[in-house]
């Protein structure tokens, strides 16, 4: 099915487990922050809705996407969450900024990822018309921010899992 015939946020939440000592971290960007308001405002109803406590959800905002990683990373070393979801949206324009912006957010958070140990959620919209960004953050695509909360919760799950599990893993 392709994702203009199907709704992306149609996830199962009954598959994530009890997450109310989980601490999470949300990094918001103020750039077209009437779509980031909603992505982050999705984000924060799915990780209630999965008992994540309001205390324990730690928000902070950045300037532009950009400097989400850097953000990411404060938050990370002062609060220690489970996770950190990085929300943004980068519209493309006339110039290829997009693309220099996107490109370092992903690579940047995915080795903070790897070095950390614990996920730094790629949240970040790239579209290439603000009406898209708007299918996206609660019209016809869903909520990318529920999407970005789901796989927080999902990657700090497996990591207990794979903590817990008895069995060796391997030859
Ligand atoms: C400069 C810029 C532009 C042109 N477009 C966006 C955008 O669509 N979305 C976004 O999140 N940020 C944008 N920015 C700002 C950069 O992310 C960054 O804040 C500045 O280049 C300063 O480092």
């Amino acid at each position: 099915m392709s994702s203009a015939d199907k709704n992306l946020s149609s996830i199962d939440l009954s598959s994530i487990g009890d997450c109310s000592e989980y601490t999470i971290g949300i990094v918001t960007s103020e750039w077209n922050e009437g779509i980031t308001k909603k992505l982050t405002k999705g984000a924060v109803k799915t990780l209630k809705a999965c008992k994540v406590k309001a205390a324990n959800i730690i928000q902070i905002q950045v300037p532009g996407s950009f400097e989400l990683p850097l953000g990411a990373k404060m938050l990370y070393q002062e609060k220690s969450p489970d996770a950190v979801i990085c929300i943004g949206c980068v519209i493309k324009g006339e110039t290829k900024h997009n693309e220099y912006i996107n490109t370092s957010v992903a690579q940047a958070l995915t080795n903070l990822s790897l070095v950390s140990g614990i996920p730094f959620i790629f949240g970040v919209l790239t579209p290439d018309t603000k009406q898209q960004a708007l299918d996206r953050c609660g019209g016809k695509h869903g909520n990318k921010g529920d999407e970005a909360a789901y796989t927080a919760l999902k990657m700090i799950g497996l990591k207990k899992e794979i903590k817990s599990t008895k069995t060796k893993i391997g030859f």
